[in-house]
């Protein structure tokens, strides 16, 4: 029944966030839900969800070949989704609305360093836009040669009940290889939809297509459906790695669930299985965090959120708008604009041009931004 998971008392303003859903574009992160639907976690804790099974993201240099590794890719990237997109449903019951990071908002962590997967995995995150939200990030394994740079940023609409997100931005992995070659992949990224807005129980199907596309020629093509599609399952997928032109090998094709396990259709081959625990990211304790890492920043925010204290949580989102707003208005005085602390911002990202030719990207072109290699030491 419509609403039937929201509490009694925010049923009035569930149906007032419908009602402002429909026609809505643009960015969702600043319109107002009722509590019940607030998450405690920054959007800038996000980018960790790359690399939860820091052991697959590793295994991408322990490819003998091309192919090989063009695989090891796909199997990492496919396996992180179960945690990009189900996650609060496991946490907190169902997706929820995480907390909109402001401007210059940092996220640190690191993956510890063990026999399977080299050396430690670190992650660097900052916040290069608040209107719109956009993330950046950079992890990287250094030991095994592997790093991850990106940015998020998505643009909502409201369709037949559900809000669509288009994901804007887009991935490159680098594998340095023994040889001294380094290999590049572009990773662009599917289209959400959030289902389950009738009843109050948001969640996440993804749509469409996203692409792998390496540099050495190999293109990895899935194929996202939800119900009722290929198998009649929630998150199914089908992925197609193809041979570069004129190569010999023949295509490799997995189809599975993304939250669960897949198959490689012509050997039987179990592919990917994320049904066995992940590993979160570590954090430093609050109290060695800056006032700019997320956790500190928005501390007695989610704390209010957490335990159900909306006036609280209120109050310190408050203070820290109107620091925010005071910040940007110093500047205009100042004459001077917010400078990025990790990353540099490009119009164009050259392997976004080269890569993205190869599979015909839409967009032929995006903007990026490039890390300054300043990350907290390791
Ligand atoms: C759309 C979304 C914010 C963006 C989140 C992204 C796309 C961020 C990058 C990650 O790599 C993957 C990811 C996963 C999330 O599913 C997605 C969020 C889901 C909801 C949230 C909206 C801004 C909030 C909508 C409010 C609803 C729940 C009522």
């Amino acid at each position: 029944r419509a609403g039937e998971a929201v509490p009694a008392a925010q049923k009035s303003s569930w149906t007032s966030f419908m009602k402002s859903l429909a026609g809505f574009t643009g960015d969702l992160s600043a319109m107002t839900a009722p509590p019940f639907i607030l998450s405690p976690t920054s959007l800038t804790e996000f980018p960790a969800y790359w690399c939860e099974r820091p052991e697959l993201f590793a295994a991408i240099a322990d490819g003998k070949t091309e192919q090989t590794r063009a695989l090891a890719v796909l199997k990492w990237f496919i396996s992180t989704l179960k945690g990009q997109y189900t996650s609060r449903n496991e946490s907190m019951g169902s997706e929820k609305k995480p907390l909109n990071p402001v401007l210059g908002e940092l996220f640190y962590g690191y993956w510890p360093a063990n026999e399977a997967r080299g050396g430690k995995t670190t992650l660097v995150v900052e916040q290069v836009s608040h209107h719109p939200p956009i993330t950046a990030y950079r992890i990287e394994n250094i030991a095994k040669g592997v790093i991850l740079t990106g940015h998020n940023a998505q643009k909502t609409s409201f369709s037949g009940g559900s809000i669509i997100v288009k994901q804007v931005g887009h991935a490159v992995l680098t594998v340095s290889l023994p040889s001294g070659q380094t290999e590049e992949y572009l990773i662009t990224l599917p289209r959400l939809r959030i289902d389950g807005l009738w009843y109050g129980s948001p969640y996440i199907e993804l749509a469409e297509m996203s692409y792998i596309q390496s540099s050495t020629g190999w293109l990895s093509t899935i194929e996202y459906k939800g119900k009722g599609y290929f198998s009649g399952k929630s998150h199914t997928f089908k992925a197609t790695l193809t041979p570069p032109p004129h190569g010999s090998s023949e295509p490799t094709v997995i189809e599975g669930t993304w939250h669960t396990n897949s198959k490689d259709v012509h050997t039987g081959a179990v592919f990917h299985d994320v049904t066995s625990p992940k590993e979160e990211v570590t954090v430093a304790p609050i109290e060695e965090q800056s006032e700019w890492e997320s956790r500190k920043l928005w501390f007695g925010v989610a704390k209010g959120i957490r335990e159900g204290d909306f006036e609280t949580a209120a109050t310190f989102k408050g203070k820290i708008e109107n620091d925010q707003r005071q910040k940007r208005c110093d500047e205009a005085t100042a004459n001077k604009t917010w400078g990025l602390k990790h990353f540099q911002y490009i119009e164009s990202d050259p392997v976004y041009e080269h890569l993205g030719k190869l599979f015909k990207a839409n967009p032929p072109t995006e903007d990026a931004y490039v890390y300054l290699n300043n990350g907290p030491p390791s």
